[in-house]
């Protein structure tokens, strides 16, 4: 059985405790993972403060960008491997895994590795009251140590989506990846060490939330920052962790997000869009469509197109090439989806389709599958259309005219992400703009440019990262005027 180890200084090292690290495809178990207690997490945080006062604080912005260029050389040289542990761990297509997680991965290193070199600082001359001049100027200095805590969904992306602009900025990390896909992170340590990052400045450590690695990390007095994606609740809970040392946070919650489809949308490219939005990595994406409205006069092609897209979807073995659709993520998620499932019928929903688990006949029966589903038929105030549930699952309702659409779509407490599908331009930018979330997108979703800014609104979440954005979060700015 493969064990899977903590990453502390450049080296493997075993906690007290193991936990099973389980294939969402079939039950089975893929390794034991090695459970960072208080005293590892605090070697860890010991040996990210090292190295920021050694070897990595004593390199230059070009000497850094270099090794992180070395790193993604390393994601793409070992790109088969990781697209196998991602798969395994997280029962997502093995075509997924190789358009979006693994090469985004390596992306993320380039990019924060050309935008560090390029990023310019602020100055300001200014006028004295004494009619003299003065001159301001702002120097970037890394945060210090920076506790990374990330989600199962898309672990190795978002985990180097924090990691890369972290070290760019000079900071080190102890990284805490989900205990469901602990794989990613471990082999990323490989890779940094083959890169040749020093000792220290890359650490993982493996456990749980409570009372375990994630929240022993986040009670450290030696760590600078937390950023954090995942949960809407949890992020509460680390917030109430790190108020007392009132510590810098970055948050990425979860989403309820609407899409919006005009009368005037192109059918076809609207449906396909759609069809992605909601059921891609079955749903377990944080900007997934669960609230579809479609204008009334083409809703009943619409609904109808969509449940020809769910019912043609292949779900099956996560491994093989043509697989669309994977298993959730454990057999706990699975529970709280079917019990939205149930929900939505005594809620009064039409369960246009799905709505229950599929059967294989063979050992995907003993994975955690459930079938995609569309329903209608709810009011805007049941819960299934309010909460967030994280499966390959929408409620699809009809709408008159723009200005109810903008108010059912922006009637919600988180923020994240929207979609509008119209051939009309001029409405696509003038409902976007009206958008009470942190990302928009028209006649296309899931398309990311690294360098605009991401993050929410509400309980979506607290700040954003991407582009400079990622780098003012990572870095203190120290602001020096010079009388002259
Ligand atoms: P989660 O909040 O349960 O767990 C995320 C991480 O936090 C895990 O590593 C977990 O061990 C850790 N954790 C849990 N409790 C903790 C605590 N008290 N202190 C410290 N660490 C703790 O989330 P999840 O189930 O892994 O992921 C799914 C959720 O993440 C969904 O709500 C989804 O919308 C959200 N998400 C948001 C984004 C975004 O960018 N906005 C991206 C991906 C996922
Ligand atoms: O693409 C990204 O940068 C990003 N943060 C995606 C988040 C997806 C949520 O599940």
């Amino acid at each position: 059985m493969e064990s899977i180890q903590n990453y502390i200084d450049g080296k493997f090292v075993r906690g007290k405790r193991e936990f099973a690290d389980v294939n969402p495809a079939d039950g089975s178990v893929i390794a034991q993972v090695s459970e960072a207690d208080r005293d590892l997490v605090d070697s860890a945080v010991q040996a990210a403060r090292k190295a920021l006062q050694w070897e990595w604080g004593k390199l230059g912005v070009r000497q850094r960008a270099t090794l992180l260029h070395k790193v993604a050389d390393g994601i793409e040289r070992r790109f088969d491997c990781l697209v196998a542990a991602e798969v395994a761990d997280t029962g997502k297509p093995i075509s997924l895994a190789s358009r979006l997680d693994v090469p985004r991965a390596a992306a993320n290193f380039r990019v924060f590795a050309d935008l560090i070199k390029a990023a310019g600082l602020e100055s300001f001359q200014t006028e004295t009251p004494d009619g003299r001049q003065a001159l301001n100027y702002a120097v970037r200095k890394p945060l210090g140590v920076v506790g990374i805590i990330t989600p199962w969904n898309l672990p190795l992306l978002l985990l180097t989506w924090k990691v890369a602009p972290a070290l760019a900025c000079g900071n080190t990390v102890v990284v805490k990846p989900s205990e469901e896909t602990p794989a990613t992170a471990t082999i990323l340590a490989e890779i940094m060490q083959e890169a040749g990052i020093p000792s220290g400045v890359y650490n993982v450590v493996h456990g749980f939330g409570p009372n375990s690695a994630g929240e022993f990390l986040t009670q450290h007095s030696d760590v600078n920052a937390v950023t954090f994606t995942g949960e809407s609740q949890t992020g509460a809970a680390i917030m109430k962790t790190v108020a007392a040392s009132v510590k810098p946070v970055s948050f990425e919650l979860g989403g309820k997000n609407a899409a919006i489809v005009f009368g005037d949308c192109d059918f076809d490219e609207a449906v396909s869009g759609i069809g992605d939005a909601v059921f891609l990595n079955t749903g377990q994406v944080c900007l997934c469509a669960e609230r579809v409205y479609v204008e009334r006069g083409i809703f009943d092609s619409f609904v109808a197109a969509l449940k020809r897209k769910a019912e043609t979807l292949r779900m099956g073995s996560p491994a093989e090439v043509g697989t669309e659709l994977g298993p959730l993520i454990s057999a706990q998620h699975r529970e709280k989806v079917l019990s939205y499932y149930r929900l939505a019928r005594e809620e009064g929903a039409t369960v246009v389709s799905g709505g229950a688990v599929p059967e294989f006949g063979n050992s995907l029966d003993n994975g955690f599958y459930v079938q995609p589903t569309i329903y209608t038929g709810l009011p805007e105030s049941a819960r299934c259309v309010k909460e967030e549930i994280f499966g390959p699952v929408c409620h699809v309702a009809p709408f008159d005219s723009e200005e109810e659409v903008v108010n059912m779509a922006n009637d919600t407490k988180y923020g994240l992400a929207a979609s509008i599908w119209t051939t009309n331009l001029k409405r696509g930018h003038r409902v976007a703009q009206k958008m009470n979330v942190g990302i928009t997108w028209v006649n296309c979703w899931f398309l990311r440019d690294l360098r605009t800014p991401f993050g929410g609104a509400g309980l979506s979440g607290i700040g954003r990262e991407g582009g400079m954005h990622s780098l003012n979060f990572y870095s203190g700015l120290n602001n020096i005027c010079i009388r002259l």
